[in-house]
């Protein structure tokens, strides 16, 4: 294991709440019913289509046009912003801040392979961004989760193959997104959405290096002996 890629929403911390209560707003003005089970078919997935996929659910696509539907979206993200200014360090999801001094010390290489375009400020407010040896840019790629361009495009900036990555997602996109890209998938929480995942841990704080370590060694032995 040379690397370890992250995603940011759900694992490094909870932002994954402040969508759903961004999108619910916006729901609420158009009259489009909204809950946690909608949000999580959205986790991992662009701010554009995450609304095409609200609308279409509401049976209002073709009810706005694209500059109604841009306008929503300026919305949407102007009320996710106002979430993530009160971002401090304590908002690090349990266990992960330990997790980044474990893999620092064990010389592995961070890169985060997030699709949202706060990433960066987000990192910046949780005072880790300094960590990263990669962020990945989502708008400079052509395909979102599942497909694996994002965790591939990390691997490349980090300088390891894809084999000898292990990437940690929540949601049921981003680890298929690891699985195509030929590396260890990580799934932190329920293992119903996880099931394709190589390890799985309810929460961020059972995710030490030496789990991490143990599994990826038996991984590659199985792989081995395939
Ligand atoms: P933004 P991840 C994803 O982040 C979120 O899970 C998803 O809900 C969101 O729509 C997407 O980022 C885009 O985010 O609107 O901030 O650009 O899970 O890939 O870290
Ligand atoms: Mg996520």
């Amino acid at each position: 294991m040379k690397a370890v890629i992250f995603d940011l929403d759900g694992v490094i911390t909870d932002t994954a709440e402040y969508h759903f209560l961004a999108w619910k707003h916006i729901a609420e003005q158009i009259d489009i019913p909204f809950d946690r089970s909608m949000n999580e078919s959205l986790k991992g997935i662009s701010r554009e289509k995450s609304l095409e996929n609200i609308l279409i659910y509401g049976g209002a696509e073709a009810s706005y046009t694209n500059a109604e539907k841009q306008d929503l979206l300026h919305q949407k993200n102007k009320y996710y912003q106002t979430l993530i200014s009160k971002l401090t360090p304590e908002d690090l999801l349990p266990g992960i801040g330990r997790l980044l001094r474990e893999l620092k010390v064990e010389n592995i290489k961070i890169g985060l392979a997030s699709s949202s375009r706060n990433a960066p400020e987000i990192l910046r407010r949780l005072e880790i961004i300094d960590d990263f040896h990669a962020i990945v840019d989502p708008t400079a790629l052509a395909k979102g989760k599942p497909d694996p361009e994002i965790f591939l495009t990390a691997a490349a900036l980090l300088g390891v193959s894809p084999a000898d990555c292990a990437a940690v997602e929540d949601a049921e996109a981003g680890i298929a997104a690891i699985k195509s890209a030929g590396m260890f998938a990580v799934g932190v929480g329920y293992e119903q959405s996880m099931h394709d995942a190589d390890l799985i841990v309810r929460q961020t704080c059972d995710l030490t290096f030496e789990v991490l370590n143990e599994e990826w060694k038996s991984y590659t032995i199985n792989r081995i002996q395939k």
